[in-house]
Parts: C-alpha cells; structure tokens; sequence
C-alpha cells in the first residue's frame, strides 16, 4: 500500500475529533499541564506559515505530556479585534463582525488541516460580547481601584489610521501596524496605571524561568534607573526641577534644558522677548516622533530663552536656559541640567552653541562613563565634593541637596502608563458613563456586555472621534448614578485589550457568571509554559502580566504570575532569507505544503529547519527530505518482525533514543530530536526491527508526525489511540554500549575488529587482537615491534 496522506489525515483528524480526545478535563486526579501559544489575529491572509512554527513546537509538548498521563490544556483562540479588518469592513461594505466570522472559519480550517492537538471545546473569541463582557468587567475594576483615568495628554497618531498609538506601536517614527508617519497631538485618553506596578514587573522577573533575552527585553523597556530631583531657581523666582542620574556632575552644568512642551515656557511667555521663535520652534518639535527627537548622533538643534534664567544651586552662577527637542516632556520633569564634559548630548548642543565647558571628573573614560555606567574618575572642579570617588560624590551632594531642601534621591522608570483608548469601531466599547454632575460612572455590572452598536458606516471621523460618536441613540443615556442625562463613552479599547487575559478565559470558557471559576483558576494557574514572538515582550507580555498581577491584588487569580516558563521562535524567512511578504514575493503558502505533502511533513519540516529560536529560511529541498522519511517509515511497517521485547542488537539504541527524544522536546530541539529518529530508521533498515522495537519507534515520532503514525499504529494492531497510549520508557543504565568495537591495524592498515568490554585494559585488547585468525595471518613470520592501544577505539600493530 501507498502512502497517501490525504486519506490517512483526514481520517485521523475526524477520529481524534470523534474521540474528544485532545479535550482537558477541568476535573482529574491527574496533574495538569497547560500549554499555551499566542493565539492569532485572523487576518483575511489566512494562516502564515509563521504560525505553525510555534503551535507544532508547543503541541509536540502538549502531545508527549499527554503520552506522559498528564491532564494537558492545549488551548486555541482568536484575537479579533483590530485596524486591519476594520479597514476591509470600510472598504468592502460588509460588517466588521461578518469579516470575523469568515476569517476565524478560515484559519480554523487550516489549523485544523495540521492536525495540531488543540482543545477545541475551549475555543474563545475576544469579538464575542459573552467574551468581552469579562474584559469591560476588568477595566471596570481598574477604574474602580484608580487605575483607569482619563487625560489630555500628548499622543502618538498614526496619520493614515486615524488612531491614537502606544509608545510600543511606534517603531522608527512610524506606524507600527501600516508604516506610515507618526505625529504628536493633543488628546484626551483613557490610561491604565501600568506604572504603579513598574516595580514589581521588574522584580518578579527573578521569579519565572523566561529565555534570557525576554527578561532583558523587558527590564529595558521598564527601565528603572536611580538618581535626584533637583531644584533650581530661575531669575522669575520660581523654581525649574530637573532629574538627574548623575547628581554628582552639578559643578559641572553649564546651562539647562527644557522640553519645547514644558509648561514654564507659558508660565513665562510674558517676560520672553523670542517667545514666537519658541512656539514656531515646539510646533516643529511636535511633528518628530520621540526616536527622532533622542537620536545620539541628530544635529542639535534649540532655542535660547531671552528674558529668564536658571541659578545652579551649588554655586549661585547664573546659566542660560534653552528648549530642545532632544529633552522629552515625558520623562523625568522634561527638564535637565545639562552637563557638557561628560554627557554626548549635551556635549553636542554645548558646542553648536558655544557654551561653556567644565571639567568635573578626572581620570576614566568620562565620556563613556555617563553612558555605560562604568561610573570612574575622580570629582574636580567640585568644591567640597573635590578628590571623592563618583560613587561617593553621589551619596554626599544627595545628602546634601537633601539637608538644604534643594533636591533628594529620585526612582524613575522609562515605562509610560498605557494609553488605552483609540477613536476607532471595531473594539471593546468602554463601559463608562459621563455625568455632569457626578463624572464618570461605571455601567452597572448587570448591564454588561455592553455591546457595540449596529453602525453604518465604520470611517473614523476626521476629527479623530470614534464612529461610535455619531450614533446619538447609543451615546444619549442616563447616569446609572443619579439618573439624570448622561452620555457614553465613544472610544474603545485597543486591540491589546482582549489578549491581556484569555488564557483566563481558557480554563473556564463557558461561564456566565465569572471570568473564571476560583476552582478551575485554582487548578490550571499558572500557564506552565508559554510560547510567542519576540515582538511581544514589551507589549503584550507586559500587558498581560501588568492585569494579572491587577487580579491578582483584587483576589481574583491565585498566582502573582501569569505564566511560569516563556520561550520564544525565531522567524520564518522566505527562500531568499528576507522576511516574508507580499511585496517581496516570497510567502508560502501553508496549504499548498499541506495538500501537496501533507501536513505531518509540514510539521517535521518547520520543527527541522534549525534551531528554534533563530530565524530560518525556507527551503524546499528539505521538504522533500522530511517526506521522503515518512515514506520510508511507512515502507518498513511490512518488514516488522514478530518480537515483544527489544533485540540484543538494538536494545542500547532504544534506550538511548528515547531518553535523547524526551528530553529534546523538553528543551525545544525538536530538530536533534527528529535527527536521532532518522539515524534510529536507518539502523532498522539494516539490520532488521521487531515488533516493540518499531511500536517504541511510533510512539516516539508521534507527536511529531501524529497522522501517519496513529494510522500504522493500527495497521500493526497497536492498542487503541496511539496519540493517548503510554509515552515509551527507558532505563537509564541500558542507555549505554556495555561492549565495543575495536579496530585492529597492522602498519595503519584496518585487519580486523574485535569486541571488548568497555573500558578493557591496554592488554586485554592486544590479547583480544592477537587472537583473530586474520591477525595471525597477517603478523605471520614477522616481528611485532611497537604495540599501540587508543582505548575503545584502535590497536595497532606495527611489524617488521
Ligand atoms: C545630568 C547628567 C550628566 C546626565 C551626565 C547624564 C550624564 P536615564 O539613565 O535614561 O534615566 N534626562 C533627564 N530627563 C530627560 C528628558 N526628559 N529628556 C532627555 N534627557 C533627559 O537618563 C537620565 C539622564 O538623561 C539624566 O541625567 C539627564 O541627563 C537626562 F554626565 O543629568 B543627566
Ligand atoms: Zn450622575
């Protein structure tokens, strides 16, 4: 019989759906085990075969624990709010809701074509309003804990998706999500208090097995750094307030810094006699994304103030003040004192605008020295802080700023709060109320879902309003508080919204009157071990710990963290080693693999192609390589020979592999993994295989290739499912060779070989050889002059 994988999927497919085989079960004695990938946005592309990358991997552990006699969740989903299926609704005239729906009945399909042991009984939709009625009720718990507030603030805004972006969606100056130019604007937005729990995010990162490189990532983003407020007087009377990380270096600030956007130049505008030349200045300011306007090496650019000044504190100079945009209004105070010898920057703008220069380290790189922490030298030009140490010179002027009332020690962070609203249709309505008289009012609790209205026309408003805002039936209610006119918030929430808790919402998926049950959270927490891109670190990872760490507080999850162990893949490029994409002409398309080859070649493939967490190429030739293997098992399934426990021959062999599969997969190498079961299939088709020698050989590709092998599984009468039946054994002491093979050379030359116990001693093996007949034969009439034993390897016999 042929291979034909088309026949040999499907069925399997339907059989395992028939059998609910992959379901979890919310109550068992057994341990549990929760596996979990990033759960896709249903793109109207379809699946990426990016995307299998990562589920094949999780689902070979999710596979082999189940083997195991673990109680494994494996969960599937849909992250299906957002911009670009809004945009198709807009353009296509059809329901935003509709596009969904045809969009998720596409991507199931083609997971499901992958035979990828998905919980599908679990199934969750973040558009579903019996789903997001749990992520309104969580932001209602934010709001009622202060964490949800609303400001004017200053924003990133994408000017072809007419939408309000995060810090985190700005990448280079431009739209994340569609690449076009980012610009400042002035919006009032709802934010969550992210930064309240800075602290801990940065701290329990000490507490979860992440890859290293995602916990720096993360570290980096939340960016905790220690230093001093400290206060200057200006030549108004007021005082200007500055954050420094290098309190030490006052001696040496020469001028200040203030951001374009600072308010005092308002304060001030009156005694500013180049006020215009400011204003046309912050104007230009605002149209720079805030990469651009910190860039090391941009030409510094500013404007002096005319009319007030600054006095250093610790010695009563008089130093002029200017605006530059490399000074951010959203860091520290947006004001610095700028200390030219020893900060690039400063240094830069000192010298385009002839400033003064003052020495106040020696020795060290200094220059280098404000930048990479390496804090050396020696303070001078310092008065009373002369000849300390930088380390020194930090603790007394903060004592003594502190003593004076003129400054003290200062934590900061670089992590912003989340900016949570977008002017846009296709999200979570935001479940608040404005009153005039008492402000803003949750939507009581009973009333939600509060679901998104029927709208005709999904364009967002030119004003940069939200669809929502034209839809007064929706917008006019009643103040659940007090009853009198009220209206609704128009903004929804971003797309980041949804995936902040919906491995939550797995455990439980079908309760009404929780996001989940206190048992089950109880039972399933945390997520055992979780895998998704790199380009989520600082977003959603983030995010999603940030509302876990929330619920946690408010005593609604058990566990501090989310997820106990986080791994992440590299990308799959196209052929020519770029990224994938339509422009470039290089997508594969993963059905055409499937059809073509069938779906367990396309996931040995993706698990062969190379380390898992790095990049790798497409590659059509090992395509054929990984198929042609499976034909090979399946061609050995007619040559089993009867047998129900491992030949002598092969015994070592069996052990070995199973102990070298189990803990690959353990460790996301699959591909050494699948790299010992060919090597283990050349060996059978030498030297022959029995009948519990090729089951161990199934059970063990199985999670790799589960089709193929569940179907020769019962060709040769293998009990029940294979995909459930017990993960194989091994004894540790059986895993290695109890004997070896020498060779034995005369003069170099290969005569013979002989087998020894392991580890036999230098004339054991010379005895050894000296008794095969070759050996005699060819050592016959000469003289044997030097005797060389490289143990377990070779003897050499060198005649004359
Ligand atoms: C004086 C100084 C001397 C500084 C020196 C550095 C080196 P991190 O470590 O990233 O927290 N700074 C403060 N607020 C700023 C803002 N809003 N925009 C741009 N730069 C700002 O950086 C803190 C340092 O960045 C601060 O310490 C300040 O410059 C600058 F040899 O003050 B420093
Ligand atoms: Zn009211």
């Amino acid at each position: 019989m042929k291979y034909d994988h088309k026949q040999v999927e499907k069925k399997w497919q339907d059989i395992w759906d028939d059998a609910h085989c992959f379901e979890a079960s919310n109550n068992s004695d057994k341990e549990k085990f929760y596996a979990l990938v990033e759960f896709p946005y249903p793109s109207g592309q379809g699946l990426h075969v990016g995307h299998p990358r990562s589920y094949t991997a999780l689902d070979i552990v999710a596979r082999k624990k189940r083997m195991q006699g673990y109680n494994v969740l494996y969960p599937m989903g849909w992250d299906a709010f957002g911009l670009p299926t809004e945009n198709y609704a807009i353009k296509n005239h059809v329901h935003p809701a509709e596009v969904t729906k045809q969009n998720i009945a596409r991507f199931k399909s083609q997971l499901k074509s992958l035979g990828l042991s998905f919980d599908w009984s679990r199934e969750v939709n973040t558009t579903d309003p019996a789903y997001y009625k749990w992520t309104q009720w969580i932001f209602q718990q934010l709001f009622k804990k202060g964490l949800a507030y609303k400001k004017e603030m200053n924003v990133n805004w994408c000017t072809s998706c007419k939408c309000v972006l995060a810090n985190e969606e700005v990448v280079g100056g431009t739209c994340e999500r569609c690449g076009s130019e980012v610009v400042h604007k002035n919006k009032s937005q709802w934010m969550l208090k992210i930064t309240e729990y800075a602290q801990r995010l940065l701290d329990d990162l000490d507490e979860v097995d992440y890859i290293e490189r995602v916990k720096t990532q993360q570290r980096n983003w939340i960016g905790r750094s220690t230093g001093a407020e400290v206060d200057f007087t200006t030549t108004e009377g007021d005082k200007l307030t500055v954050y420094t990380t290098r309190p030490d270096t006052l001696f040496g600030a020469t001028y200040m810094v203030i951001s374009p956007e600072h308010p005092a130049v308002e304060t001030w505008a009156d005694k500013l006699k180049n006020i215009d030349a400011i204003r046309v200045y912050r104007e230009e300011a605002a149209r720079k994304s805030d990469f651009e306007r910190t860039e090391l090496n941009k030409e510094k650019t500013g404007v002096r103030l005319d009319g007030v000044a600054a006095i250093n504190p610790v010695n009563g100079e008089q130093i002029p003040i200017f605006v530059s945009d490399y000074v951010l209004m959203g860091y520290g105070t947006g004001a610095i004192m700028a200390v030219p010898a020893h900060d690039d920057r400063d240094w830069d703008f000192a010298k385009a605008f002839d400033l003064p220069i003052i020495e106040v380290i020696a020795g060290g790189n200094v220059q280098e020295a404000a930048f990479t922490d390496v804090e050396t030298g020696t303070l001078v030009n310092s008065d009373f802080l002369n000849g300390l140490s930088v380390a020194e010179a930090k603790q007394k002027i903060i004592a003594f700023l502190t003593e004076k009332g003129l400054g003290h020690e200062k934590v900061n962070f670089k992590l912003r709060d989340w900016v949570f609203s977008r002017q846009r249709y296709w999200g979570e309505p935001i479940p608040l109320v404005y009153c005039e008289k008492c402000g803003w009012v949750p939507v009581p609790e009973d009333q939600l879902p509060l679901t998104l209205p029927n709208v005709d026309s999904y364009e967002p408003t030119e004003n940069g309003e939200s669809p929502l805002a034209k839809m007064t039936d929706w917008v006019n209610t009643v103040c659940p508080h007090c009853g009198a006119p009220a209206k609704r918030e128009t903004d929804t929430m971003p797309q980041w919204a949804g995936s902040s808790w919906y491995f939550l919402r797995y455990m439980d998926p079908h309760n009404e009157n929780a996001l989940a049950s206190k048992e089950v959270l109880e039972y399933w927490s945390p997520v055992d071990w979780y895998n998704g891109g790199m380009e989520h670190t600082t977003l959603h990872l983030l995010y999603s710990r940030f509302w876990h760490k929330f619920l946690y507080d408010i005593g609604v999850v058990p566990t501090k963290e989310p997820y106990a162990k986080r791994t992440s893949h590299g990308m799959i490029l196209g052929e020519n080693g770029e990224k994938m994409s339509k422009s470039r002409g290089n997508v594969v398309n993963p059905d055409e693999i499937v059809d073509v080859y069938g779906a367990d070649t396309m996931r040995l493939y993706e698990m062969f192609i190379g380390d898992f967490e790095k990049a790798a190429p497409w590659s059509p030739k090992s395509i054929k390589g990984c198929r042609r293997f499976l034909e090979r098992v399946w061609a050995l399934a007619e040559k089993v020979q009867p047998g129900d426990s491992y030949s002598a021959q092969h015994e070592v062999l069996m052990h070995r592999t199973i102990k070298k599969v189990g803990e690959d997969i353990e460790n996301l190498k699959a591909n050494t993994a699948i790299a010992a079961l060919m090597s283990m299939l050349n060996e059978f088709a030498d030297k022959g295989v029995n009948m519990a020698e090729y089951k161990t050989f199934l059970a063990l590709l199985n999670p790799f290739a589960p089709h193929i092998t569940e179907e020769l599984w019962r060709q040769i009468g293998g009990e029940g499912l294979l995909s459930v039946a017990p993960w194989p054994q091994y004894e540790d002491a059986k895993t290695v060779e109890d004997s070896v093979e020498l060779a034995v050379q005369i003069n170099g030359k290969l005569k013979a070989t002989v087998k020894l116990p392991v580890d036999s001693d230098k004339q054991a093996a010379i005895d050894a050889a000296l008794a095969e007949e070759k050996v005699q034969r060819a050592i016959e009439g000469k003289e044997v002059v030097k005797q060389i034993v490289v143990p377990n390897k070779i003897v050499n016999l060198v005649v004359r």
